[in-house]
């Protein structure tokens, strides 16, 4: 029976349940990545879970995220991830290392291993032959702590790539490619696994791209068998040691394996790369496709090239060389921010960085930067040019933006032209770049995790802006609620719990709440957290109403937590994404589903709910019945909750659950 990669990997980390589509399934978590953004919750809910030391093979703690540092509170949530790093047996990637999916992918990831992140790129991984998934901070440190992730065998999309991309194309165009075939909605559930001739025809950087923007499609995670390129990426990081061959069996992509086994693709895609042609993705959203030729002429006043998508050192080499002797137009204002520490000395010394600021770049940490809002927001009515992953309205810190996402070569000659141009027809040759045999290896900024008795004595630092999340608490049999917000398709958790400038609150539960849901608050009226909290001292519970995607983009599980905190207690929309649905089932706030879409038209902002006997229908009900009082109708929902996560609404949250299960 021909197996894919995905569920071979699966498969050899099986801790509970059998491997069939579409049914939960434990695996065992080899490796887990926190960044400081998410991290400092998931390492509270950590210590509160008393394991104390981590008892996955590799934990790695990063800083990148939350590094602005106006006011303490960075600082002193990287003061506290480094002391329990230190305490629980983590390793600690200091500022100033780089982006974690970057750095991970460079020092840490092994083809065939498992990683969990608490952070929706953690894909990037896939880009080595790992099965790399994200996931909310709870889920990663029951990980840390040696407990299986539970996750839906999944349906495996193959994606076929035949053929050799043409000079100027890049393999961000291959991803944009699928998000217009795809689009972000409607994929959980399945895995990408990219499999044909031209997988070898990619090296390493350019596979992590692919893997990294997959977190767009909403699938689980994209895998790249593991191949002479990955020997060879391995081999140039000193790491040679860590490779295996890894790849589907041979007909897993012929039309003859059936859909619906556990063996084959469920689906196949053939991407010809000879024929892809530069794309970019339209603000404001990922799969807001277009091609570049059709873009053409369209004014631009900032360019950013950067983000855990393409900061690798082949694409800022690439930037280097064109930049060689040229200065930015005069209406473009460029950034670059190189992606780890190891890309930023490479570049200092092979001189290509100062190619880059001879040409007039400015160079930024190399860090999330701008991708998170943190600076560099665009001028208003304006066009930005980014390499980044996500384009969600007002995520560069400016209303109305207007962020195109492209490849490095896309950026690199808009920043020069002052306007989108088909690189090809740019007149500039494009540049032969070839990847070193050996980087520059140097991981004194890593701190490796102390042995038990030193870590005995180290000290938790936690500053006074540290506040440990409310516990979350049973649901009601009896829920009463009022509909405190009903919003529409492609909510993402960039809406529900926005970043930013409200970056620096992820570890202050009560003060973050202030600003859920505050792209729709409005001047002359209470925000959103004003009405729950308002609702919540009356003991009434909060009710969001959504429709299609609901909980898309990033893995925080402030989205659940913060409103969890402000009172809410059911989320009912057309269809919600994974990683989201699983931090509301974390933190028992029910996600439920429209049995019948068109219900969602009835339902109106600020009706009260109430549903009877919740806890036997979440117990082993399909379906539950609302009951809308204001305008006296019923209406029905549907959950689909595995029976563990029935059990841990029904404990009252993860937390709860776990420690029951002890
Ligand atoms: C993002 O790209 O949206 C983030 C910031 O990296 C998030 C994590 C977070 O919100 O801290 C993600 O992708 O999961
Ligand atoms: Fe950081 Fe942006 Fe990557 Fe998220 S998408 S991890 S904010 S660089």
């Amino acid at each position: 029976m021909a197996k894919t990669l995905t569920y071979k990997i699966i498969e050899k980390h099986l801790a509970d349940g059998l491997l069939e589509k579409g049914k939960p399934v434990g695996i065992k978590i080899d490796q887990t990545l926190t960044q400081d953004a998410t991290g400092t919750t998931a390492f509270l809910l950590f210590e509160s879970m008393g394991i104390g030391r981590v008892r996955a093979k590799t934990a790695v703690s990063y800083i990148d995220h939350n590094m602005s540092q106006f006011g303490p509170e960075n600082h002193n949530d990287h003061l506290y991830l480094q002391s329990i790093a230190a305490k629980s047996g983590v390793y600690f990637s200091r500022p100033g290392n780089g982006i974690c999916h970057q750095v991970h992918l460079e020092r840490f990831g092994r083809p065939g291993a498992t990683l969990l992140g608490s952070d929706s790129h953690t894909p990037t991984g896939g880009g080595i032959g790992m099965l790399a998934i994200g996931a909310g901070g709870l889920d990663v440190a029951v990980a840390m702590g040696g407990g299986a992730f539970y996750l839906t065998c999944p349906k495996v999309i193959g994606v076929k790539l035949v053929g050799k991309l043409k000079p100027w194309v890049a393999s961000k165009d291959i991803i944009l490619k699928l998000l217009s075939i795809l689009t972000t909605k409607g994929n959980v559930g399945s895995v990408i696994e990219y499999f044909g001739a031209g997988v070898e025809t990619l090296a390493v950087p350019q596979r992590a791209t692919v893997t990294n923007m997959g977190a767009e499609l909403g699938v689980t995670t994209s895998i790249f068998p593991s191949d002479k390129q990955t020997k060879k990426f391995l081999t140039a990081q000193g790491r040679g040691k860590n490779f295996t061959a890894m790849a589907a069996d041979k007909n897993c992509g012929l039309a003859s394996a059936k859909p619906g086994e556990a063996c084959g693709y469920d689906r196949v895609i053939e991407i010809d790369l000879s024929n892809l042609e530069p794309l970019a993705a339209c603000s404001p959203s990922p799969d807001n496709i277009k091609t570049i030729k059709s873009l053409a002429g369209t004014k631009v006043s900032q360019v950013i090239i950067g983000s855990c998508t393409n900061s690798s050192l082949a694409d800022l080499m690439m930037v280097a060389k064109v930049l060689k002797g040229r200065t930015i137009h005069p209406a473009v204002e460029f950034a670059v921010a190189p992606g780890s520490r190891q890309v930023l000395n490479m570049l200092a010394d092979n001189g290509a960085l100062a190619d880059i600021t001879g040409a007039g770049a400015r160079i930024l940490e190399n860090a999330c930067g701008p991708c998170i809002g943190q600076g560099f927001s665009p001028a208003d009515g304006t066009v930005s040019v980014r390499t980044f992953n996500r384009n969600f309205a007002g995520r560069t810190g400016t209303k109305n933006d207007n962020v195109f996402l492209a490849s490095p070569e896309v950026a690199v000659i808009a920043a020069l032209k002052g306007e989108i141009v088909e690189p090809s027809r740019s007149g500039i040759k494009y540049p032969k770049i070839k990847l070193p045999m050996k980087f520059l290896i140097d991981d004194n900024m890593i701190q490796k995790p102390l042995p038990p008795k030193k870590a005995k004595a180290v000290k938790i630092l936690r500053g006074p802006t540290i506040v440990v999340p409310e516990a979350a608490t049973k649901l009601p049999d009896n829920l009463v609620g009022r509909v405190l917000l009903k919003c529409g398709d492609k909510i993402t958790t960039d809406h529900i719990m926005p970043a930013g400038q409200f970056l620096k609150y992820r570890s202050n539960v009560p003060e973050y709440s202030k600003y859920v849901f505050n792209c729709f608050n409005t001047p002359d009226n209470p925000t959103f957290a004003q009405r729950a909290l308002e609702l919540k001292k009356k003991g009434t519970a909060g009710i969001i109403v959504a429709a299609e995607s609901y909980g898309q983009g990033s893995s925080r599980e402030h989205a659940a937590l913060c409103p969890m905190y402000l009172g809410v207690r059911m989320i009912i929309a057309k269809s919600i994404e994974r990683i989201h649905k699983a931090n509301l089932i974390n933190f028992a706030v029910l996600p439920v589903e429209f049995e019948n879409p068109r219900d969602y038209e009835r339902v109106r902002p600020y009706d009260e709910l109430e549903v009877e006997n919740l806890n036997d229908a979440i117990k082993s009900a399909e379906v539950l019945t609302v009951i809308d009082i204001t305008n006296g109708f019923k209406f029905r929902c549907c959950l689909s909750l595995s029976a563990r996560d029935r059990a841990i609404l029904r404990a009252g949250g993860l937390l709860n659950y776990t420690k029951v299960a002890k």
